[in-house]
């Protein structure tokens, strides 16, 4: 590659001594191989002098606050810019839907007082990504984030306690500490079936372990624990829409962000929010309000990935007649013995065999 460029330097040289010859002459030499006098940020910076070179390679670290179609808004020294990649970074063919997410570090130059191009993104040491259904690319939501707030309510709309499994597998992968939110409360005494749903759910997940925050913004119940919970983290709420998560931010944080009515007959959320944005606390850390989802599919959903989130099943697991046992209709299959006796929360089982059946599905598709 350098001996092409230093051919094109050479040859950019000789045109500009030879100012003589005429422009037609000129584009048959140039035009015997175009590709390679394409002209690049690189070769650019070829001819600048070593200090010039050194000035425009300084490059400053700012933080993504939100991603606004092709531009993003990006915090250096507490001040805003807009930010665009650099065209080289747009063609970077990925596995990912999105090159960019809030919560990215990224090295930038500035163009001017509000504008600036992003030339690298920082290693992250967290991603939560989801699989988009359509293009079955990764679509990340959030990065470098400390933990996930997963976001859900008692009704309106009712808990789906297999869609916080899925968030649950994600925070796995993604390296990021889970936290369930159950929001609305307040709401619970309306309903007797939801209520029981409530009390069976709240008792299986935090017997596994797991930090449940009951809140209801209403109320104002829990909303102390939740900001003791935030400070000094970054955090992102995600979930359904409707579930209250901009409210719960705008109750804690005391901001005033939009929040919207719940469709009338499904009682399911608007899609009020529609774009991801960091928000910094005053007590230190920062979250991460995010549009609600309709689905979780796992981006890269494997067995090894429901063996470590169903752990509770491995001391049965062993026993299964089968090494390989799958835990779906084997004979002798401990597992199923074991939720059936009520030894391992139905509500889990269930919630793996609809995982695992997915995965045993997209591995028949993918050989056939
Ligand atoms: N009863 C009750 N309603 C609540 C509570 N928290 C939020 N809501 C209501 O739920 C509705 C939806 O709240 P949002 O904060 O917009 O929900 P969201 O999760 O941000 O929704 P998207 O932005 O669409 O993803 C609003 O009408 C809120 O007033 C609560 O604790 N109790
Ligand atoms: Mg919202
Ligand atoms: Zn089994």
């Amino acid at each position: 590659m350098t001996d092409k460029f230093d051919k094109y330097l050479e040859e950019e040289e000789h045109f500009l001594k030879d100012k003589k010859k005429s422009r037609k002459e000129r584009k048959l030499k140039t035009s015997k191989d175009r590709s390679k006098y394409k002209k690049t940020d690189l070769q650019k910076q070829k001819k600048l002098s070593p200090a010039k070179k050194k000035e425009k390679n300084h490059l400053d670290k700012a933080l993504v606050l939100s991603i606004l179609g092709e531009e993003s808004l990006v915090s250096f020294n507490k001040k805003e810019y807009k930010a665009t990649l650099r065209g080289i970074l747009k063609k970077e063919k990925t596995k990912n839907k999105n090159i960019l997410a809030v919560g990215d570090i990224v090295n930038i130059s500035f163009k001017n007082e509000k504008e600036a191009s992003i030339e690298s993104i920082d290693k992250r040491y967290s991603i939560l990504s989801r699989l988009e259904e359509k293009t079955k690319k990764q679509s990340i939501i959030a990065v470098n984030i400390d933990q996930v707030l997963i976001t859900t309510s008692v009704v309106k709309p009712n808990l789906k306690p297999f869609l916080i499994d899925r968030y649950l597998i994600a925070c796995i992968k993604g390296k990021m500490k889970p936290v369930i939110i159950i929001n609305k409360i307040d709401l619970l005494k309306q309903n007797k079936k939801e209520e029981e749903k409530y009390n069976n759910f709240l008792k299986t997940y935090e017997e596994l372990g797991y930090l449940i925050l009951s809140i209801s913004c209403t109320k104002k119940i829990g909303l102390d624990t939740l900001l003791n919970v935030m400070k000094g983290k970054t955090s992102v709420f995600s979930g359904q829409s409707g579930t209250g998560k901009t409210t719960l931010i705008n109750s804690v944080l005391h901001t005033k962000f939009k929040t919207g009515k719940l469709i009338k007959k499904t009682y399911k959320g608007a899609h009020v929010t529609t774009k991801s944005q960091l928000i910094e606390l005053k007590t230190g850390g920062f979250c991460v309000d995010t549009p609600g989802i309709k689905g979780f599919g796992i981006w890269d959903l494997e067995i090894e990935d429901l063996k470590n989130h169903f752990f509770e099943f491995e001391s049965f697991a062993k026993n299964c007649k089968f090494e390989d046992c799958k835990h779906i209709d084997e004979p002798s299959c401990k597992v199923k013995e074991a939720a059936n006796k009520n030894k391992i929360s139905f509500l889990r089982f269930e919630a793996y065999r609809c995982l695992i059946k997915e995965i045993l599905e997209k591995k028949r598709n993918f050989f056939k």
